[in-house]
């Protein structure tokens, strides 16, 4: 990531908060500030998620950040005016595991962006956080109202949430209260919530082995003309739901032989969840540990049904509830219904048949 922006010369980094997937350690934020401090020509304004949120003996508080990094550590929105590259990111961080306050709701959003005065009281009295970086910048922009009227000023939102629980937003409030783009956090699956204005970030790489599709990050533009971005996967892992067929002809071994051949169009970086479907030949044992042993396979989900031969049952139950329900549900004029009844019925009746016959005889 550091090194696409140093390649692309990027002028901005933005991280949409949970950088850290609990609290961070003092070294930890040491280390990642001299990975940051590494790349001086680009702007980086962070924020604290729901996982590395503001504890009060948070090291977020008091660390030393280097000259290109901005963090924002307010519990409500405030700004950091980048007047280098004529842009001005708003955001706030998570001081608790949980905030429902709906941060980002559109009369909050439009009252910022309008009023700096209204903004700048309000982070006087709220907002007097001494960490923050860029709070001198954003002084001056809100005091004499000294915009380069010249150049057109950049707006960002820089958030993180988007549950019930974690400050729960609209994507079209923030589209609509004016800002130029909006990145967002939170949410691991990656989304362009409203295209080339709101994007969810999703993490870099997956964060365990049910967080499935594409992960990476968004790279874009901001001109006068409009933004736009596009996402770049990292294929360094990716987890996916590689889904197989079976049918009542297949033994136990061509099953593994068409999951094996199936897994051959993987890329190098994709791991599986097998997951089987269809119906099996109800006396096959699928060779499901077999399969779980195969190179890069997570997970082996067995989804298939037992495909039985019902008129060879109805002979061998001939008399018995078993034969009679097979008769009646074999009637039934709705299809779908008709194999579900059979099927599961079936299964039922003969499980409890291995109980004790006698239950059905
Ligand atoms: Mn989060």
């Amino acid at each position: 990531m550091i090194e696409q922006a140093r390649r692309q010369q990027a002028d901005l980094l933005l991280i949409a908060g949970d950088l850290f997937h609990r609290q961070p350690l003092k070294r930890e934020l040491k280390e990642i500030a001299a990975w940051f401090a590494e790349i001086p020509d680009t702007e980086i304004v962070l924020i604290a998620g729901n996982h590395d949120y503001l504890h009060p003996k948070s090291y977020y508080r008091s660390f030393e950040w280097p000259e290109n990094v901005h963090f924002i550590g307010t519990r409500d929105l405030s700004a950091v005016s980048l007047e280098r590259i004529h842009t001005t990111v708003w955001g706030c961080s998570f001081w608790n595991q949980e905030d429902t306050r709906a941060v980002y709701h559109r009369d909050i959003l439009q009252k910022v962006l309008q009023n700096a005065n209204t903004v700048k009281n309000h982070r006087e009295a709220e907002y007097d956080v001494p960490f923050m970086r860029g709070t001198g910048a954003f002084e001056r922009f809100a005091d004499s109202g000294q915009v380069d009227h010249r150049r057109r000023n950049f707006q960002i939102l820089l958030g993180h949430g988007g549950d019930d629980r974690h400050h729960p937003f609209r994507a079209n409030d923030i589209a609509e209260a004016g800002f130029d783009y909006a990145a967002f956090g939170h949410i691991h699956k990656v989304a362009q919530l409203i295209p080339g204005k709101v994007v969810m970030a999703g993490s870099l790489e997956p964060t365990d082995c049910n967080d499935f599709g594409p992960h990476g990050f968004w790279m874009g533009e901001l001109t006068e003309r409009g933004t736009s971005v596009s996402f770049y996967p990292i294929k360094k892992c990716e987890y996916i739901q590689q889904e197989i067929n079976v049918t009542p002809e297949l033994s136990a071994y061509a099953v593994s032989e068409l999951v094996r051949q199936e897994l051959q169009s993987r890329k190098p970086y994709q791991i599986s969840h097998v997951i089987l479907r269809g119906y099996r030949d109800a006396e096959t044992e699928l060779p499901l540990d077999e399969i779980a042993e195969m190179e890069r396979v997570v997970r082996v989900v067995d989804e298939t049904e037992p495909d039985y031969q019902f008129d060879l049952l109805k002979q061998k139950y001939d008399g018995t509830l078993l034969q009679k329900y097979i008769e009646v549900m074999e009637q039934c004029p709705n299809l779908e219904l008709r194999k579900k009844a059979l099927y599961y019925g079936v299964q039922a009746m003969l499980d409890t048949a291995e109980e004790g016959r006698e239950r059905i005889g």
